[in-house]
């Protein structure tokens, strides 16, 4: 038990906190609420007194300054009733903390006491104790007082109401939400005293789910989340200001965010802000993710600060024992300097887990601790340093780095100036290379490998180097001169009999603008982002492709998309892709080409298609990509196929997945991206049919502060284009929202939106789900290939998140982070749709000329469409 925090409230002021919040119960905001979150309000009641007063299922009990309430409730798309606390000021309902989670009451029949022995317990109907504070030491007066801070407590006093004791109280018994002023703690000797965040099993259950967050009292303390016994992720060491795997935490704005081990060894984490002026909390989400959130008075809002894991290189040990993992090269895993690949052949098919081994045994370990000085260290910059972290006196790096030189077992060292010398032994687990932050890690190697290194650089940079650079010199300049020659017609870049020797590099200044956009006076790459280098992207050999695709036989062939065909293959290693090879007759190709080069090797997030190469050999234009063994959605969603049809979580799997595709493009990576033709044929499914996001040949970059673009040539597919872009050319983050709306759709009704046609007044998908909306039958919209197994208030929630992206005008619709909050939310009151676009005559249509509303009738074309139009 933690020892008391601070005075408690006195029985008078509770008497006002009575009188305040009737006076609240009383408005319509708090009614509203009640309904919403499916809480009976009736009394509010300001602390629960032996033998006195029961909170019964409708009640609540509410601290002093009323931020917080206590008492009965039911999760969305439940019946069961829990106890629990919320936030009592602030709309949507926000659950903090729940008593009886894994023992719901069936009905509302429960009531909240103290029972004789003091205990505060929850009574079903038949007065069953089916949850209680279980407390072993008698007391003669028990009061239960709900405080300002969100803690339950539940306390011995006398005659005259002073405190004697703290019996127990709610913080000691986390849920999955971390509060300001509470304290997690871990003792290394007493594992049953380390608390632990434990997440809900679903957004409608509270009941333990499988993750689990506190704090990993090692030598060097961290925060981790837990898969049951497994480690999912972990923060690195803490150093006494931040977490050292945590690049973006700045120890400056940290808000009393602390670390502290106690005299008796127990490491203690809380955090508090120093005004507390406004609410925050951690929570542990059913998926394992730890998020960090503000409320936003402004916005009515929580707003999402941090979430980790973030990144597929957070997951712990992505890349296995020796490996290290970077968001910015692909694949994203490589082995340490100095290490192999255990199993090779896994390894290049993408199964990492495994790890890597070393190529030459230490020097120390072959000839005896003795000829220690025979091994060396390889430096590392921004890293994540590995689990199982270590000490070893050094005061400085100097001093670090030769007393771990001296030990054999000592594999790895960092210096860190506020933990000093950090050594690590065995294998070395879970290392991340950053872009910035982190810090260096030394990895020990035998001093023949890196003496290799200094003799090779010494001859390359005295002999080779001049030489190449003539040599380049004189390859510059007769390519300038051929250049001139065929008047700067083509590129021409070597390979050589490998087939992956180059790489291809483009200046997104001069490649990313297509002659024939000339006439566009908007948005191309370059807006955003001039002056910044091209990509380098691995260059295959004609030769290599052709042998990798069986020379384009049919067979290979996969399909035919809007730029050329695409064909399955598999590269000499054995890892299987995808190739999509452009048609020589397409005019748009090039542009195309170079677009998705240079965007697509910039940008890397979990549900985007990886782009593993190129070919550009004379004419040949080819894409190579990841191969994804469940191709497009489009296939699932619409094809006469064979195909076991998705089930509802699969279906709201893809669709979180797509969403958060979209938002890291708006808002996550280091441009932001439009992609301007997001359609079920452009996701993509891998084996566990996560979806991934492809084909950003029509993509474009706004600048950082840039909202809208236009553009006079409207590429995107019929059925998927705002209405705004296809009359006017006006694309922007809500137009890739618009899309996003009509995909949702799709995915709920497994019905295409253009080849939907019911009637005259109804002709297409859109119509007809916002007729159904306002008829309140919206679930008639529901596939009938699920055969009525969904989760009727998430497949709601989707409708009218859908209904919302598609809304006529840009400004109703919500962004792509809203609707990614929106999604992850269980009690949140969506705003009401407006009509969507094309269901009617529109100011927009009106607005636009009669040519191009022509050319925007729905047809069955899935492919995509270019259409001009005339300023
Ligand atoms: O719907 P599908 O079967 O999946 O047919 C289309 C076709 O190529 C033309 O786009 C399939 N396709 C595209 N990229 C990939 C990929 N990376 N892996 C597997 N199939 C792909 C797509």
């Amino acid at each position: 038990m933690l020892p008391p925090k601070k005075q408690y409230k006195s029985f008078s002021s509770q008497v006002m906190g009575i009188n305040n919040i009737a006076k609240i119960a009383s408005t319509v905001g708090f009614l509203l609420f009640a309904i919403l979150c499916y809480l009976r309000t009736c009394t509010a009641i300001g602390t629960i007194l032996a033998t006195n007063n029961t909170v019964k299922d409708g009640d609540t009990l509410v601290s002093v300054g009323d931020d917080f309430a206590l008492g009965f409730f039911s999760p969305h798309n439940s019946t069961n009733r829990y106890v629990g606390i919320w936030y009592n000021k602030i709309r949507p309902g926000t659950i903090v903390w729940v008593a009886n989670r894994d023992t719901p009451i069936a009905d509302s029949s429960g009531i909240i006491m103290i029972d004789a022995n003091g205990n505060l317990v929850i009574l079903d109907g038949r007065g069953g104790a089916i949850w209680s504070t279980n407390i072993s030491t008698l007391a003669k007066i028990a009061h239960a007082e709900l405080l300002d801070t969100g803690n339950l407590q539940l306390r011995e006093v006398d005659s005259a109401n002073t405190t004697k004791r703290i019996l127990w109280e709610s913080f000691d018994y986390p849920g999955d939400t971390h509060l300001p002023s509470m304290k997690l703690d871990a003792d290394p000797k007493r594992k049953d005293r380390t608390q632990r965040l434990t997440s809900w099993r679903s957004a409608s259950d509270p009941s333990s789910g499988n993750f689990s967050s506190g704090i990993d009292p090692q030598k060097h303390p961290q925060a981790v989340i837990w898969d049951g016994a497994d480690i999912h992720w972990r923060s690195g060491p803490w150093d006494g200001r931040a977490y050292l795997g945590i690049p973006d935490m700045d120890y400056m704005y940290l808000d009393g965010y602390n670390l502290i081990k106690t005299s008796e060894g127990v490491v203690q984490i809380s955090y508090d802000y120093i005004n507390g002026s406004f609410y925050s909390r951690y929570v542990l989400d059913s998926l394992g993710m730890l998020k960090q959130f503000i409320w936003k008075e402004e916005n009515n809002s929580w707003l999402n600060t941090w979430s980790g894991p973030d990144t597929e290189c957070d997951l712990y040990g992505r890349c296995g024992p020796n490996g290290r993992c970077s968001m910015s090269s692909s694949p994203i895993c490589n082995c340490l300097k100095g290490f192999e690949p255990k199993y090779s052949g896994e390894w290049n098919s993408g199964n990492w887990s495994g790890g890597c081994v070393r190529s030459k045994q230490l020097e120390c370990e072959k000839n005896g601790i003795g000829s220690w000085k025979r091994d060396g260290f390889f430096k590392m910059e921004r890293i994540k340093v590995p689990n199982f972290a270590d000490s070893l006196a050094g005061g400085s790096l100097k001093e670090c780095g030769d007393n771990c030189q001296k030990s054999c077992s000592c594999v790895a060292y960092a210096y860190d100036t506020m933990i000093g010398c950090i050594i690590w032994r065995g294998d070395l687990v879970d290392i991340q290379q950053f872009a910035r932050g982190g810090v260096d890690l030394y990895i020990r190697l035998p001093a023949s490998e890196l003496d290799e290194k200094k003799d090779r650089k010494i001859v390359i940079i005295s002999t080779v180097l001049p030489a190449t650079l003539i040599l380049l010199g004189c390859v510059y300049f007769l390519w300038r001169w051929r250049a001139k020659q065929r008047e700067r017609k083509e590129h021409h870049i070597h390979n050589n009999k490998e087939g992956k020797n180059n790489m291809l590099c483009f200046n997104m200044y001069n490649s990313a603008k297509a002659p024939n956009d000339s006439s566009d006076g908007s948005n191309t790459l370059n807006d955003g982002v001039k002056g910044t280098a091209g990509p380098e992207l691995p260059l295959y050999g004609f030769s290599v492709v052709a042998i990798a695709t069986n020379n384009f036989s049919d067979a290979n062939k996969l399909g035919e998309g809007g730029f050329g065909i695409v064909y399955k293959g598999k590269l000499p290693g054995g890892q299987q892709i995808a190739l999509k090879r452009l048609s020589k007759s397409s005019g748009q190709g090039l542009e195309e080409f170079k677009n998705e080069v240079v965007l697509i090797s910039r940008v890397q997030h979990r549900n985007l298609v990886k782009l593993l190469g190129c070919c550009t050999e004379g004419e040949e234009k080819i894409l190579i990509y990841e191969y994804m063994p469940n191709k497009s959605l489009d296939a699932f969603l619409f094809g006469p196929s064979t195909k076991e049809p998705l089930d509802w979580d699969k279906r709201f799997h893809i669709v979180e997945g797509i969403a958060r595709g979209l938002l890291y493009l708006h808002r996550d990576s280091r441009f932001k991206i439009i992609h301007r033709d997001l359609k079920a044929s452009n996701i993509l499914l891998d084996e566990g049919l996560n979806p991934k996001i492809s084909d950003f040949g029509m993509a474009r970059i706004l600048g950082e502060e840039q909202i809208l673009a236009r553009t006079t040539r409207v590429v995107g597919t019929y059925g998927y284009m705002s209405p705004e872009y296809a009359m006017q050319g006006r694309f922007s983050e809500k137009s890739d929202v618009f899309s996003f709306g009509v995909l949702l759709l799709e995915i709920v009704s497994g019905k295409r939106n253009t080849s939907f046609c019911q009637n005259e007044h109804i002709s297409n998908l859109l119509c007809h789900a916002w007729q159904l909306w306002n008829e309140g039958t919206a679930l008639e919209l529901i596939d009938p290939a699920l055969g009525g197994h969904y989760e009727q208030e998430q497949v709601l929630r989707c409708i009218h998140l859908g209904l919302l992206c598609v809304q006529e005008f840009p400004k109703d619709r919500p962004l792509m982070s809203s609707v990614v909050f929106m999604f992850g939310c269980d009690i949140l009151t969506l705003p009401a749709p407006k009509h969507p676009a094309f269901t009617g005559i529109s100011p927009l249509q009106s607005d636009s000329s009669e040519r191009n509303h022509e050319n925007f009738s729905f047809n069955d074309v899935t492919i995509t469409d270019i259409i001009f139009l005339g300023r």
